[in-house]
């Protein structure tokens, strides 16, 4: 049944849809099954995330079709269909009235990602407008409160040193404390790996408990201060409050240090908005496991990394992992940078749409994913900053002299890129990043193919 006399009205303008400001408006790469039209099949997505079915129903009034979604632009050379949803449609709160990412999930790309008619549908950009954007918690602390934390300065407070205890899981609780300690010797921030929790041969409580002792050790040692990133990931809001409240009490006057993982792909917005609002004084620390299952470039269907990273900093991320842009091992390319700047600035232009921020908080794009001291130079000529949190695990505990050696190369390495120095040259003068030339001799030979020659 083509429905585009409905939910298609090409005449609309997305210049005036903005300025209106009652609209949520996506932008889909979409693929007709063959033998369906392409506007019929755009109009039949509308309709079944919106107020429609594939038949029309009795019970339909004039108010109803008042909140249709409309699809207002196609071009199906670009196979490019731009859909706009009333803001009425969406579900809010009883408690508070506030904006939950569940509904915006389920309509634009709920029924419609499994449609009989559709080849295949995925979501590339989405643009909030200020009345809906607005309902939505953001970040409640950012990287301004670590470096607070770590005696920095609040602003541009730069290159934050990152690992993730490996092996990913089948440490014990102490040898886990001890690669704790033996990193916070360089480093700043240690995170647990995504999977790393609560399991038997690693006691929670035992683990955390040993890794606040080593977080004081190692601040008395250093003199400076440590940051843990601990994962409440769970099923249940009160294992994850739990969980939580556990850590905070035994990390006692090193608690401000504390910062919180939540799978938030695997888990969901349920998990990311427990965490956001029982916890709004630690960092939230979004890790997208399991991501690449829709976002991967293979994936037609779902969403881009781009919307899931813009998703996150609505629902309160302080941090999300926004991949390597190429540099590293996971799934992406140099021009993913665009996710890094629409998660910090207060304006910015996506693939399809400018968003407005309107001063909601700047959640970090956290680098992670394969990375080592030789990917670091190329990667921030890239990027153009450092001021993040960059988290190698095979990068440190793969270092040849070790997890502080390999964070003191990371540090070094940033050093090189910022001073514009051959990256080369510059390892004759600081050893721990000449050193990782040999850790990582792999990539050395691909990026400085003259490097052993000169550093060995
Ligand atoms: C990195 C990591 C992160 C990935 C996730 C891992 O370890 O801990 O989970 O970075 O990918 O398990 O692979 P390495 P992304 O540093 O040893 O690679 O950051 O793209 O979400
Ligand atoms: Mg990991």
């Amino acid at each position: 049944m083509d429905q585009s006399n409905r939910y298609a009205d090409l005449s609309l303008t997305e210049e005036q849809l903005i300025a209106d400001g009652n609209h949520v408006l996506v932008a889909y790469i979409m693929k007709p099954k063959s033998g369906y039209e392409y506007l019929a099949t755009a109009a039949h997505v509308a309709a079944e995330s919106s107020t429609g079915t594939n038949v029309s129903v009795s019970t339909t009034d004039d108010f109803t079709k008042s909140v249709d979604a409309l699809v207002y632009e196609v071009d199906a050379d670009k196979e490019l269909v731009k859909i706009a949803y009333p803001v009425d449609l969406f579900d809010f709160n009883i408690i508070d009235g506030r904006a939950m990412l569940a509904s915006f999930l389920t309509l634009t790309i709920g029924n419609n990602q499994g449609m009989g008619d559709v080849e295949y549908l995925k979501m590339h950009d989405f643009y909030f407008p200020p009345q809906y954007l607005s309902k939505f918690d953001g970040p409640s602390t950012t990287i301004r409160d670590l470096w607070r934390v770590l005696g920095r300065p609040q602003v541009d407070g730069g290159f934050i040193v990152g690992t993730i205890i490996k092996p990913k899981l089948g440490l014990r609780p102490k040898p886990f404390a001890d690669a704790c300690y033996d990193f916070w010797l360089g480093g700043d921030f240690i995170k647990n790996d995504e999977p790393q929790g609560n399991q038997r041969f690693a006691p929670f409580k035992e683990t955390m408990t040993l890794v606040a002792e080593a977080m004081k050790r190692a601040q008395d040692e250093t003199g400076e201060a440590k940051l843990f990133s601990a994962n409440i990931t769970a099923d249940d809001y009160r294992e994850t409050i739990a969980r939580g409240e556990f850590i905070l009490e035994t990390f006692a006057e090193n608690a401000d240090h504390i910062a919180f993982l939540v799978d938030g792909y695997v888990a969901g917005p349920h998990a990311i908005t427990t965490a956001r609002r029982h916890f709004p004084a630690q960092y939230l620390h979004y890790h997208r496991a399991g991501h690449g299952a829709v976002t991967s470039p293979q994936s037609k269907r779902g969403y881009s990394a781009f919307v899931l990273a813009k998703m996150a900093r609505c629902q309160g991320a302080s941090g999300i992992h926004v991949g390597t842009m190429g540099y590293g091992k996971m799934e992406g390319e140099a021009s993913d940078n665009i996710i890094a700047e629409m998660i910090e600035k207060d304006v910015a232009k996506g693939p399809y749409f400018e968003q407005q921020w309107l001063g909601i908080n700047p959640t970090t794009p956290i680098i992670s994913g394969g990375m080592n001291a030789i990917r670091i130079p190329g990667f921030f000529e890239n990027l153009g900053h450092s001021n993040l949190v960059m988290t190698a695990g095979g990068g440190c505990f793969g270092h040849v002299d070790g997890a502080k050696a390999g964070a003191d190369s990371m540090r070094q390495a940033e050093q090189c890129w910022k001073e514009g120095a051959d990256p080369v040259e510059f390892a004759k003068q600081h050893k721990e990043f000449a050193r990782a030339f040999e850790s990582f001799s792999a990539d050395a030979d691909k990026l400085y193919p003259n490097w052993r020659d000169e550093l060995l």
